[in-house]
This record gives C-alpha cells, sequence and structure tokens, in this order.
C-alpha cells in the first residue's frame, strides 16, 4: 500500500521542527557551509582544495543565502500581487556576481573572516570567476545597473533575457591585430543560475496563416511549422540593504518534443536527433554589433523566441490570479529595452485576439496601456528595420498583425493630416522601397503609451529630429530618464578603499541606499586631511591597475604619472582616432623640444581598450594604429617615463571595475549629437576621475551638476555640427592635424597603406564627417589645461573630490525612481 504524501500544513510542521530559521550568516556557518559545499557540492575532499575550488564552494553557500531570500520575496509579491515591471532586453552585461552578491547580502566581513582561517583571500576567490557577458556595451551593462537598482529600491519586478552559450567575443590581440574568439562562458559552471527544466514554453515559427470558426465568429489562427522550447534559467539579483532579491529569467533554446517528429519516422535516427539538435542555436550566440542591423533571420529568430516565451510567462502569472484581461495594464507594465523585443508587440496583440478572443478594439487599448518604450539610438540610420519578406516568412500572422496596426494607424494619420503624404509615409510602420521594412522604433511608438530617451539632449533630440512627426502627433508620450550606473558595484564593489574614506567623512553608510548623501562631501573638498587621504586611496589604485598594464602588457608605467583613458566600444563616432592623433602629436612635441623644455611636460600614461565590432574595417584599423603607434613610443628610449601608449585587450566589466578606480583622467569625446547618453563617464565621475569630454549626451547634464570649472570640455556644440559638415569641403584643417595625419599615411609607424583608408575617412573626398579636424585645436587645448591643472595636485584633488560628490545624481537609484514614478506606475513592494 503506498503512503498518502503529507499535507502541506503536517509537512511545515516537520519542516519548522527541524530547521532552526534561515541560513546563519556568521563566520563560522559560512564556513561550515563552504566546507560542505566542497565536499557534496563541487565533490573534492575538506581537507585539500585549490582556489577555483573555494570559489564555486562560496558561491553555492552564497547562493543558497540568495535563493532564501528570493523565495521569500517571490511568495511575499505573490501574496501582495502589486502592479509589475517586466525590464524586456536582449541583453544584459552583469560581470561577475560573486563580490557583488556578498555586499549586498551584506556577508562581506564574515566571508573574508570565514576564508581566513582556511586559509584563502576573498579578492583572490573572486578573481577565478569568469564575466557574463551577455550583452555589447552601455545598453547591456545600463540593463545590469537597473536590476540592482530596482532590487534594492524593493520594485516589484522581473528582468528577461537571453541565455546565450556564448556571449560577447573574447578580444585576443595578435601583432596588433584584433582577432575575435569565442566566449564559451559556462565552460566551468555557473553557480549564480538556477535551472528550472519544469519552466519552459514551446516556441513556434514559420508555417501559415488560417481561419477558424467558433461560435459562428470567424478568427485567424497561426498553423506554425516548428517548434522549440523555451527553457528558464532564473539569476537571484539580491538588492542592497534590503532581503528583496528579484529575478533575472533568461531563455536557453532546447528541442521540443513536437519538434521533427516525422523524421524519427523516416528510420534515419541518427540524422533525426542531430536535427533536433539544431534547435539549440538559437540561443547560442549573442551579436556582436552594437547598433547595426543585418536582417539576419537568425538573429530574427531570436527576438521573437525572447517574447514568446516571456510573453507566456507574464500572461500566465496574470492568469494565475485574474481571468478579465481588462485588468492587465494594472498589473504589467512592459518596458521595451530599445526595439530588439518590440515584436511583444505583435505577439500580444496575437494572444489577446486569436487565443483569447478580445475584439480587436479592445486588446489594442491594453496593448498602448502596457507598453513602454526607450530609445538609445540618436541617428535616423540607426533605428532598426525588419525586412518584411524575412519576417512574412518566419511570423506571418505577426505579419499581418503588424500590417492591420498599420493600417488603423495611417488612417487615422489621414484623418489629421489629409494628404501630406511625405508625412504619412515617414510614420508608417512600413517602409516602402525596393526592399519593404517593418520600422521597429515607430511600431513601438505607435503602441507604447510612453517614449523615453536616455539624457536630456538625447530626448531632445528625438523631438525635434529623430521624432520630430511623432512628437507633434503625441507631444504627451515623450519624456525622458537620464540613464545612471549603480554605486553598488561601481563603489563599494570596485572602490573598498574610496567607499570607506566617504563613508569616515560623511558619518554614515546611507549614501550607498541614497546616493544623493554624496553631496555631503562638497563641503569638504578644499580640506587638505580629506584631500591627502582622497589622494592615498587613489595612488592604491593607480598601483594595482599599473600591475595590471605591466602583467598584460609588459610595459611598465610609473604612477606617478597622470593616467589618461578612454575605455569603450570602438566606433568612429567615439573618436578614439582623435585620442590616438593627439597622442601621436604630444610625441611629436616631446621629441621635437628642447631637453631642458622636457622637464615641464606632464607625464602620461594613455590607455585605450575597447572592442570593434567584427565586421567593423575601419574600427579594427584604429586597434592597429593604436598598437604600432605604442610600439614606437614605449620602445623610444628618449622619451622614457613621459609618455605611455598601451591598449587594455578584452575590455569588458571586470577589467572596468580595475580600470576605474585608477584613473585619473577619462576621455569622452563623441562628436556632440552622436552619443546617446553614455554611462561609462558617471561610473568614473563616482570614482573621482576628471573627465575630457564633449558637450554630448550625458556629459551635459555632468556640467550642470559639478559645473563647467570641474571638467575640461572641448569641441564642437551640437548646434554647430550640421553647418560645420556643410562647410567640411571649405575647411582648412590645422597644419599640426595635417601633419600627424601624414605622419600616419607616409608609415612613420610603419604600415602606411594599411592605415590610407583610415585617414581618407577623415580627410578624404567623403569629408571629416565626425569633424576630427575640426576640433583638434580645441581638444588639444583640453589636454593642455588637463596637464597644467594636474600640476597643481590640491587643485586637481579639489576637482575629483567635487566630481565624486556631484555623481548622485547619476545612480540609477534616480533613473529607476523616476520611471516607476512617471513611466511605470508601480510602487515599493518590501519583503518583512
Ligand atoms: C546604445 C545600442 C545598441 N545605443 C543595437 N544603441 C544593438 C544598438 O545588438 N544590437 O543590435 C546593441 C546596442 N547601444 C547605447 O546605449 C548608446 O550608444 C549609449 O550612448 C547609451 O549610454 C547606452 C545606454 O543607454
Amino acid at each position: 500500500t503506498r503512503r498518502a504524501p503529507p499535507s502541506q500544513a503536517r509537512r511545515a510542521e516537520v519542516v519548522f521542527k527541524l530547521m532552526d530559521g534561515y541560513l546563519k550568516n556568521d563566520s563560522v556557518s559560512l564556513q561550515k557551509a563552504i566546507l560542505d559545499h566542497v565536499e557534496f557540492t563541487v565533490a573534492r575532499s575538506r581537507f585539500s582544495f585549490d582556489d577555483f575550488e573555494a570559489y564555486q564552494a562560496l558561491s553555492h553557500s552564497v547562493r543558497d543565502r540568495l535563493i532564501e531570500r528570493w523565495h521569500d520575496t517571490h511568495q511575499y509579491v505573490k501574496r501582495k500581487d502589486p502592479k509589475r515591471v517586466y525590464f524586456l532586453s536582449l541583453e544584459f552585461l552583469m560581470g561577475r556576481s560573486l563580490s557583488n552578491s556578498i555586499i549586498n547580502l551584506g556577508i562581506k566581513d564574515q566571508c573574508v573572516e570565514a576564508l581566513s582561517q582556511l586559509g584563502f583571500e576573498l579578492e583572490v576567490l573572486a578573481e577565478q570567476e569568469g564575466d557574463a557577458a551577455l550583452g555589447n556595451g552601455g545598453l547591456a551593462r545600463l540593463s545590469a545597473c537597473i536590476m540592482d537598482s530596482l532590487a534594492t529600491l524593493d520594485f516589484p519586478a522581473w528582468g528577461y533575457g537571453l541565455r546565450y552559450q556564448y556571449g560577447l567575443f573574447r578580444q585576443v590581440i595578435l601583432d596588433g591585430f584584433q582577432h575575435e574568439q569565442p566566449d564559451y562562458w559556462l565552460n566551468f559552471g555557473n553557480p549564480w543560475e538556477i535551472e528550472r527544466v519544469h519552466i519552459s514554453y514551446p516556441v513556434k515559427f514559420y508555417g501559415t496563416v488560417e481561419e477558424e470558426i467558433v461560435d459562428g465568429k470567424k478568427f485567424k489562427i497561426w498553423v506554425p511549422g516548428e517548434t522549440v522550447e523555451a527553457v528558464a534559467y532564473d539569476n537571484p539579483i539580491p538588492g542592497y540593504g534590503t532581503r528583496n532579491t528579484i529575478n533575472l529569467r533568461l531563455w536557453a533554446a532546447k528541442p521540443s518534443d513536437q519538434y521533427d517528429m516525422e523524421s524519427f519516422n523516416t528510420g534515419d535516427y541518427i540524422n533525426a536527433v542531430i536535427n533536433r539538435q539544431k534547435a539549440e542555436t538559437i540561443s547560442s550566440v549573442l551579436y556582436p554589433d552594437d547598433r547595426s542591423y543585418q536582417g539576419k533571420e537568425l538573429r530574427l529568430k531570436q527576438q521573437y523566441f525572447f517574447v514568446s516565451a516571456s510573453l507566456q510567462d507574464i500572461v500566465r502569472r496574470f492568469k494565475d490570479l485574474h481571468t478579465n484581461f481588462q485588468e492587465f495594464p494594472d498589473k504589467v507594465a512592459l518596458q521595451l529595452n530599445d526595439t530588439h523585443p518590440s515584436l511583444m508587440i505583435a505577439e500580444l496583440m496575437r494572444v489577446l485576439v486569436d487565443e483569447e478572443h478580445l475584439d480587436w478594439n479592445e486588446a489594442w487599448g491594453i496593448v498602448g496601456k502596457a507598453f513602454s518604450f526607450t530609445t538609445h539610438i540618436v541617428v535616423l540610420e540607426g533605428l532598426e528595420k525588419i525586412p518584411v519578406d524575412l519576417l512574412g516568412s518566419l511570423l506571418p500572422r505577426h505579419l499581418q498583425i503588424i500590417y492591420d496596426i498599420n493600417f488603423l494607424f495611417v488612417e487615422d494619420l489621414k484623418k489629421r493630416f489629409g494628404s501630406d503624404y511625405d508625412r504619412l509615409s515617414r510614420m508608417s510602420i512600413v517602409e516602402e522601397g525596393p526592399v519593404k521594412n517593418v520600422r521597429m522604433a515607430n511600431l513601438s511608438i505607435v503602441s507604447s503609451h510612453t517614449v523615453n530617451g536616455v539624457s536630456q539632449v538625447h530626448s531632445q533630440i528625438l523631438k525635434t529630429k529623430v521624432f520630430k512627426d511623432f512628437y507633434e502627433l503625441w507631444p504627451e508620450k515623450f519624456q525622458h530618464k537620464t540613464n545612471g550606473v549603480t554605486q553598488r558595484r561601481w563603489i563599494v564593489g570596485s572602490n573598498p578603499g574610496l567607499c570607506g574614506l566617504i563613508t569616515k567623512w560623511l558619518g554614515t553608510e546611507a549614501w550607498i541606499r541614497n546616493v544623493d548623501l554624496l553631496l555631503g562631501l562638497r563641503q569638504h573638498a578644499a580640506n587638505p586631511e580629506l584631500q591627502e587621504e582622497w589622494r592615498m586611496i587613489r595612488r592604491v589604485n593607480k598601483k594595482r591597475l599599473a600591475d595590471y598594464i605591466e602583467a598584460m602588457s609588459g610595459v611598465k608605467v610609473c604612477i606617478d604619472a597622470m593616467f589618461d583613458v578612454q575605455v569603450k566600444r570602438i566606433h568612429e563616432y567615439k573618436r578614439q582616432l582623435l585620442n590616438v592623433l593627439s597622442i601621436i602629436h604630444r610625441y611629436d612635441c616631446i621629441k621635437n623640444m628642447k631637453k631642458g623644455d622636457r622637464r615641464k611636460v606632464v607625464s602620461r600614461v594613455c590607455l585605450i581598450g575597447g572592442k570593434a565590432a567584427p565586421g567593423y574595417e575601419i574600427a579594427k584599423k584604429i586597434i592597429k594604429l593604436v598598437h604600432v603607434v605604442a610600439e614606437k613610443i614605449n620602445n623610444d628610449p628618449d622619451i622614457g617615463d613621459l609618455l605611455k601608449l598601451v591598449f587594455i585587450p578584452d575590455y569588458n566589466v571586470s577589467v572596468a571595475e580595475l580600470v576605474v578606480p585608477g584613473s585619473d583622467l577619462s576621455q569622452h569625446i563623441s562628436t556632440a549629437g552622436h552619443e546617446a547618453s553614455g554611462t561609462s563617464s558617471m561610473k568614473f565621475l563616482m570614482n573621482g576621475c576628471l573627465l575630457l569630454a564633449t558637450a554630448d549626451g550625458s556629459t551635459l547634464e555632468i556640467i550642470e551638476e559639478i559645473g563647467e570649472d570641474n571638467l575640461f570640455v572641448f569641441g564642437a556644440k551640437l548646434h554647430e555640427v550640421p553647418s560645420l559638415r556643410d562647410k567640411a569641403r571649405d575647411f582648412e584643417v590645422p597644419r599640426q592635424f595635417a601633419r600627424v595625419v601624414r605622419m600616419v599615411r607616409e608609415g612613420y609607424f610603419g604600415f602606411g597603406d594599411y592605415f590610407e583608408s583610415l585617414c581618407d575617412s577623415i580627410e578624404g573626398n567623403g569629408g571629416d564627417f565626425y569633424l576630427l579636424g575640426n576640433d583638434f585645436m580645441s581638444y588639444l587645448e583640453a589636454q593642455a589645461a588637463a596637464d597644467k591643472t594636474f600640476v597643481d595636485q590640491e587643485r586637481w584633488t579639489q576637482m575629483s573630490i567635487l566630481s565624486a560628490a556631484g555623481s548622485g545624481r547619476f545612480s540609477t537609484d534616480r533613473t529607476v525612481g523616476e520611471y516607476a514614478e512617471k513611466t511605470w506606475g508601480i510602487t515599493p513592494c518590501k519583503c518583512p
């Protein structure tokens, strides 16, 4: 006879009797946890294990504590059933999790102690972890910072994304050239995810659209041709100073049992199995191009796979407690991180109309209240387009729905604007032409209640240029939220020295949750005692960075020199080339100086790092140029410590955690009007690094916050750019500029022919689109001003303190607070 399972209540009784509350966080309990995980999870002997095994065991101990809080948060939020925000992004750059989790759980001291008795160091173990690099750059790191703030501020929120098996490629430099290697980041296991085999949904593709009659009414139904399964992997995201721990759910593609049963019946068993396995390719690799869309089928499949699985999950959660879809927008806010997840608009329409049998207008009303859209693009050419043919073959029903949305939209437009056909064709969701495209941004704007830009100036550009027509139609839809970064990772985690110092001078740790308190540093900015301590901490960080530079490149650098840094994706508009040209100019000047004058030169260590998209030739040439110039300068005995140039390979989140705290000066020098926001500048600012920047993106707000005197600003202003471009052909470039470009062209650093097209991009007939020649002299002046200030260490330190003090506005805590109130309509739900 089989025994009946115990009732819930009986089970709870047993569990309570056995358990002595939650897991304990004292160092002895942590030690026991670590040893248990060494023995039973890692399956090594408790008496002998190495750093990596200790990292694994510690991670599992931390994970256990995360899971407890994560369960509690879920249960509590489920009971309260508040409106939740779903942050939908195809990219999350999470970096490492161990240190961050320990900090947010508030168990750092205990972990350090627990480890030290076992003979391990937390910092060393943390280095064992590889980065989770499921994204390209700023947009993806923003998603990660937003998750940290959502959790810390107790918002009922979920992140949804894709679990790529290969993250952003590893950049390997061979002979100065970039090579891409796969980032198979799951090779050594990932203790930070929880595989949820029982949470999976079928996702369908291809097929045809047919009609179905239900209760005498006609409905469209999609008869798909292929099915794959989406399996959930959950990543707990702990808040700081709260029990709340939210979920980042990433989907992986697995073969479906419904997939291809036919081929098994043909007798070719082996090939049938192999074909089945192909389903996994959907989530296998992250596309490494930021800002260029290629209309690839696999990319579209990824987008829909993501959208379909996430929406099924969201709708299931909604239906657990609700039956009336009119309540959907009261419970669900769907945040589109750029247009990459925008197919969810058509998918929600399809679910509501075809599956739930709501009528079109009802469904459209729900969609319009549920979605909000944030764009990260500044120029029209950057907007995502999907070829109609591609969409029609992969998702025939969605294409119909998009056409229907567009038809009704254009009908409305005609009523308002009559026969202004130019306007109609600009605003239409479908772009006519030799290749018809779906304009994903237009679809997103038409269907969302709110459109956000990512900095003040960006939002302004959206209203006056990129989406002018839409702004004229719906001014009330347009908002703006300046981006931010989380101080938990970018000060507390990566700069513990500065963190301690700030806490000491503010007399409280409260700034870690309430970053506006940093303003309290302003009053001490000129205090010599603080200044001295500030410099000491910065020196330690510089030493750490110098050691890294030497280990990685073999170049010894002097920590008294100014560490001058530009780290970000390589792009023409970000103008790394301008930086290199000015370094060549500096080198040339030193070479031509009388020996006596050299004493006045401020020593610099110039660091440049970043990845180029694999197919982006000009960007790859810039990387090679950095290397050849570095080779020449660093090996010139005549120059010594006056100037060094080092390329930092494979720049990623954990490299940034080392570079940011150790820099004196950081460069954000895009041509005005091209950087939507920029977020690395905010990290540098928080760490007291001075900025050398153009008046672009969020820099304009940084200037507003800390004052023009506390950073080095140069270059053409936004309103000057169009006329400068018009006049570019007649512009007489400064001789200093012409000279350094000539040096590159003529092979002074070797590879003259190879750099020809690079030089043409700033001098040739196409004109100097990004205005390097135009901004060159003002750039050199700003550089000279930085040199002059650096000599005056009191002034420099004061500016540094004022930078950090003014960085509070650039925390994602502020960004997320604004989104919650003005866009999503959600309030905190704090787990007791
Ligand atoms: C930003 C992207 C982006 N803008 C397409 N656009 C991508 C576009 O894989 N793709 O197809 C990936 C990324 N990323 C950046 O977003 C902006 O350039 C920055 O200025 C901004 O700070 C950042 C966050 O808003």
